[in-house]
């Protein structure tokens, strides 16, 4: 029998081999060039007669050493996975463009950043740090946000995170770092988590992480959706230029629809749930047209400001408080094409902070002078040669013309016998590009010091932003805070760092300090007690390295708290609907429709999967069964009435708990009044008085009308919020 080619509309990529029939429908498809393609060969290009059986000495044989297609195809099988990135191994990327909204040639000669008329194109690789490849998507943890830009002065990587600061100061950590939060090496547990003694050990005797530390407990570890996650590139960069003026740069990147976190608990039902939660909602989001944007923001010091903040600019615990330095927003990026192949792309990307282009350059930042370093060194390894910057999705997109040669892979065919520099015999090609040409130009600076290993006294002060962080923090942002160290140190079994712990805690915020300890029962030690850093050279003098608390000039930045942040869309949130048999058609259409025109996703939950059979006999599919679906993978629930269908829900317990858990993890929830049955069968039906107004329920996230029009629009300000926090302070929910 002849297979049929399938191709996938949208991509339009070959979803399916063909066959000598249908080998010219092949040549219409996108990467299919002539006939020759749609019949599969071996890599020499032989056309195969017979991929399902090997050759053996009569069809009940032994098979045959001769037999080169199969042992083609099971070499290559063999050798199919490359090493892991050491960090950031558990990636999701996408394409996308980037364009200034005006020029910034007075701050920098970088060409991409000149004319709003270029678009630049863009390859965005989501990360989560510690995991495995095959992780889950919602461990706590920092979230990489690296990007590549492919400008036509090369490629410039910003390799950020979507935190602001980092765990150390100095390269030279970064192995101790990593090996302290990876799974332990006796054991290989826990996977994609930093809740165990060897990551807390580290920490508890290296103060500078104090800062980062509020960062990761923070909900800002566990994202919504890598759509509405900040990015940040960290370190202080320069900018220059074209009259070799430089300053201070620090990178933001601003998610259109706001910055937002689930709960812990949702986060660790849903790792069960749908361990792909990010990957899935970053790829659904672009195949449905809903491209993902972020503007540019960027902070500038002038040089001659260096040292008019009371932290180091080149001391990647430290952010500049917008408040001291706006942020201004010069430019967007959208992210609207999806891989077209998870290894060639998303897992081959290399990127490199070192990856600079004329009119951007580095600070003396120690942290990433290191990982100008790490980068290429690391793709060695993992890409098994020096010609990486080969594989197509590396592949600036400018020609590349210099005199290295050879090595692993090599793609490139050099002609000619010139493979040095200077030389006569080539004509002296390739010429080094002077200034006018838009050769790089490293920025000059003035250093005149003794060669040595130290840190400077003012990288010394490792409390005061932490305590800006904590302290920015509303309410329940602080309460998820007190309760993810508790959760973290609690699975720690050692004692002494637990109280190491809270020692640091204390020089934070002394109530952060006292309801992690009470959690955990133990009495809070005298934080003067011993030494906070252990991190001292042999012959250092250990006073010197202990932290310094400085009076911070702020005490609150409203910019470090995600109370702020966009609250006034429902793009792209998913709503379920609970429903049975006899539900009412015409309050699901309603809402629906209104959901589905402010740009929310609707996806109806049933008993049985298929369809339901709505209170005018007529059949309305169904999204999924309570056995598929969760509540932690939507935003929002609706029940509509129908009387049937209420019977049916009030009785079915997984409909029960799945209001029971949106409520427990603060999300709004609408019912018609004719629906209450459902509601009062819930832990939360006490919170439900019929006599309340439409207006004061609203302001629960709890919504109950009989008039749809006023229950849809209500509904729809209530999923922007996101989430209503504050009902956590009564923990009626026990789902
Ligand atoms: Fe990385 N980091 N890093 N890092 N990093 C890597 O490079 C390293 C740091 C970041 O999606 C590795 O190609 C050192 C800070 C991202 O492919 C490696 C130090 C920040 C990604 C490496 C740091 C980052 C990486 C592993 C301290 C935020 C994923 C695989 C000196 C500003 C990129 C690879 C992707 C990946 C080294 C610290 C961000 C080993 C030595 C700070 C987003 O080279």
């Amino acid at each position: 029998m002849k297979s049929k080619i399938v191709t996938d509309k949208k991509s339009e990529k070959i979803v399916h081999n063909a066959t000598a029939e249908n080998a010219k429908v092949a040549t219409l498809a996108k990467y299919t060039t002539d006939a020759d393609n749609a019949f599969m060969t071996t890599n020499n290009g032989v056309r195969i007669n017979d991929d399902q059986n090997t050759l053996k000495a009569g069809s009940r044989g032994p098979s045959l050493l001769e037999d080169f297609i199969f042992r083609e195809k099971m070499t290559h099988f063999d050798h199919e996975r490359i090493p892991e990135r050491i960090v950031h191994a558990r990636g999701s990327a996408a394409h996308g463009v980037f364009k200034v909204y005006e020029s910034q040639s007075s701050l920098t000669a970088a060409g991409f950043l000149q004319d709003p008329g270029t678009e630049t194109p863009v390859f965005v690789r989501f990360s989560t740090v510690a995991g495995s490849r095959g992780s889950s998507d919602l461990a706590r943890d920092a979230r990489g946000f690296a990007v590549k830009f492919y400008t036509q002065e090369g490629n410039f990587d910003l390799v950020g995170n979507n935190m602001h600061v980092f765990f150390i100061q100095d390269a030279m950590k970064f192995p101790d770092l990593i090996h302290a939060v990876k799974p332990e090496p006796d054991n290989e547990m826990p996977q994609a988590a930093s809740a165990h003694d060897t990551f807390w050990d580290f920490i508890s005797i290296m103060p500078e992480s104090a800062h980062m530390i509020m960062w990761v407990m923070s909900d800002r570890a566990i994202p919504r959706s890598l759509r509405m996650m900040e990015g940040f590139g960290v370190h202080t960069f320069r900018f220059i230029n074209a009259e070799g003026v430089a300053c201070f740069v620090k990178f933001h990147w601003k998610p259109l629809l706001g910055v937002h976190s689930v709960a812990w608990d949702e986060a660790q039902n849903i790792s069960g749930k749908d361990s792909d939660f990010h990957r899935r909602d970053l790829w659904d989001a672009i195949e449905n047209g809903n491209f993902p944007e972020w503007e540019l923001g960027i902070q500038i010091v002038p040089e001659a400001d260096e040292h008019k903040f009371d932290f180091d600019l080149l001391d990647p615990t430290k952010l500049i408080p917008e408040e001291l330095v706006p942020v201004h927003r010069i430019g967007k990026m959208t992210l609207n094409r999806n891989p077209d192949n998870f290894f060639a792309e998303t897992e081959q990307v290399a990127f490199h902070v070192g990856n600079i282009v004329p009119g951007i350059d580095f600070t003396n930042d120690p942290l990433l002078q290191g990982r100008l370093f790490s980068y290429t060194d690391t793709q060695l390894i993992r890409l098994g040669g020096p010609n990486f910057h080969e594989i197509p999705i590396n592949r600036p997109v400018v020609p590349v013309f210099n005199n290295q040669r050879d090595g692993h892979m090599r793609q490139t065919i050099n002609k000619g016998k010139a493979s040095y520099n200077p030389n006569t015999i080539g004509g002296g090609c390739p010429f080094q590009a002077g200034k006018m040409d838009g050769g790089f130009i490293s920025h000059t600076e003035r250093i005149d010091a003794y060669k040595i290993r130290e840190r400077s006294a003012s990288f010394f002060d490792h409390f005061s932003q932490a305590k800006l962080f904590y302290n920015s923090q509303a309410g329940y942002e602080k309460q998820h805070i007190i309760n993810a160290l508790s959760f973290e140190l609690g699975k720690v079994l050692s004692e002494d760092i637990k109280v190491r712990m809270l020692r640091i805690l204390q020089h934070i915020d002394k109530d952060l300090a006292i309801n992690v300890g009470q959690n955990m029962r133990i009495d809070l030690p005298d934080k003067n007690d011993a030494m906070l850093n252990h991190s001292i050279p042999a012959d250092g003098d250990p006073e010197k390295y202990q932290p310094v608390t400085k009076k911070s000039s702020l005490t609150k930045s409203a910019a470090l708290s995600m109370v702020h942040t966009v609250k006034d869309t429902i793009k792209t949130r998913k709503v379920a609907i609970l429903a049975a048999d006899g539900a009412s058609k015409a309050s699901i259409e309603s809402m629906k429709e209104t959901i589905t025109n402010a740009g929310g996703v609707v996806e109806i939950i049933a008993p049985l999967q298929g369809y339901i059979i709505a209170d005018d006999a007529s059949k309305i599919p169904v999204d999924n069964s309570f056995l598929i679906a969760a509540s932690v993978l939507y935003d929002a629930v609706y029940v509509p009435g129908g009387t049937n269908s209420i019977a049916t829900l009030a009785g079915e317990p997984d409909a029960i708990h799945f209001l029971n858990e949106a409520y427990k993890h603060c999300k709004a929830i609408a019912a018609d009044e004719q629906a209450l049955q459902v509601l009062n069968a819930t832990y939360f039906n006490k919170k439900i008085q019929t006599n309340d107004t439409l207006k004061k329920m609203q302001e629960h996230g709890l919504l109950v009308s009989d008039d749809i029009e006023l229950l849809s629009q209500s509904f729809i300000i209530a999923i922007g919020k996101h989430r209503f926090w504050e009902r956590e302070l009564n923990r009626t929910v026990p789902a």
